[in-house]
């Protein structure tokens, strides 16, 4: 593949409602998308990481510089035969994971264009259509929140995901599984408790979850492991999980029951397979998580679901639910039933609205084999 040229900008685009976890509260959001131009072709690409590093060390502004002083030089200079070459390419670089994926995933899409096929179907994907959940932010009240889950229930989503913390958790729990005794629920803590809380964490076994996400430290395996053999809920590890590697070390001391494969956080399609396939061969389940993204983003998402271990409803759920206006045609739509359907055609099935990402660009920066130039 011969890449002509790769343009890095950083948008920003205000979600319709904020979003908050248990480590912070998000309103307009700052992505870098990056394309990737090829004998006419571009691929293109989402960085997932936050605005501050709150989630994972990486920020839109430490990603903005590794991918323009780090992995843009490596990657002009490279022979990539295919987009698995990737990792391989950015191996000197250390972490930074989210700016690796933004790449990476713009090479594959770029590869699946070229290839005429649909992008899914490159990754080794066999669903046509996947089940989709959606991931409730900490609102300013039970009652506000209980609205909230109804509506995402009558427009048919299959799982409902809560963001706790201590004070926004059992009370919550108890509101919900009141008035909705059996959908799926689980809750995602974002890293917001401590060891010493264990006993404390017992009684959402009272809860019938679906799964407790990361409820200890965000680099933890050990303390999980511990709590793991407390609880009959099912752990499901977020961002302690980098890489195969320690996906299999989680799963060898029973850290967690179900893993959440995010592209960003594991460093691309590459990674983001190879952790899947591990799961799959210890008959662990995984979902895909999401962050936050833009329709392009979303798209990655969609692709990677149609690969047959991510047999529980993920985060990826319709456009309009973040967006006034996305930036790929058309957007993400959910079925009644709660499903998206893996587009059949070429590349990543969406095409990129250039006017509109125009409008909401911040900065960009165009790369070719020649010369960087800030534009
Ligand atoms: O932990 O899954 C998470 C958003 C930002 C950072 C971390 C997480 C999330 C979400 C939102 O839960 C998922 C989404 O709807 O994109
Ligand atoms: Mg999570």
């Amino acid at each position: 593949m011969k890449i002509d040229a790769v343009v890095v900008r950083e948008i920003s685009m205000p979600l319709v409602r904020p979003f908050e976890t248990s480590f912070g509260r998000t309103q307009d959001r700052r992505i870098l998308l990056v394309e990737v131009q090829s004998e006419g072709i571009s691929g293109w690409g989402e960085c997932t990481a936050g605005e501050h590093p709150s989630f994972s060390e990486e920020s839109t502004s430490t990603a903005w510089a590794v991918i323009t002083e780090e992995l843009l030089p490596l990657l002009m200079q490279a022979e990539i035969p295919n987009s698995g070459a990737c990792p391989k390419i950015f191996s000197e670089v250390r972490g930074n994971r989210m700016a690796k994926a933004a790449l990476e995933n713009a090479i594959w899409d770029l590869e699946s264009q070229q290839k005429g096929v649909p992008l899914a179907d490159l990754l080794g994907g066999t669903r046509t259509t996947i089940p989709c959940g959606v991931s409730l932010g900490i609102q300013s009240s039970i009652e506000a929140l209980l609205g909230i889950v109804e509506t995402e229930l009558a427009a048919g989503y299959q799982r409902i995901k809560l963001k706790c913390k201590m004070g926004w958790d059992i009370e919550v729990f108890e509101a919900v599984r009141k008035r909705w005794p059996d959908i799926l629920l689980s809750c995602d803590a974002n890293a917001a408790y401590r060891w010493r809380d264990a006993d404390y964490l017992k009684q959402f076994d009272a809860f019938q979850l679906l799964m407790i996400e990361q409820p200890l430290w965000y680099d933890d395996f050990y303390y999980h492991s511990m709590l793991q053999r407390q609880l009959e809920t099912a752990i499901c590890l977020d961002e302690s999980i980098h890489n195969r590697r320690d996906a299999l070390a989680a799963i060898e001391m029973e850290s967690c029951r179900i893993l959440n494969i995010k592209l960003g956080r594991v460093g691309g399609f590459s990674e983001a397979i190879r952790v899947h396939n591990v799961a799959a061969e210890r008959s662990i389940p995984v979902w895909c998580g999401g962050m936050l993204e833009t329709g392009i983003g979303r798209s990655h998402n969609i692709a990677l679901a149609s690969l047959p271990n991510f047999s529980l409803p993920g985060d990826i759920s319709a456009s309009q639910r973040y967006w006034a206006e996305d930036i790929i045609e058309p957007e993400i739509t959910v079925s009644a039933q709660g499903e998206i359907l893996i587009p059949d055609v070429p590349g990543r099935g969406f095409a990129v609205r250039l006017d509109r990402i125009e409008r909401c660009t911040v900065r960009r920066e165009r790369t070719t084999e020649y010369a960087r130039v800030y534009c």
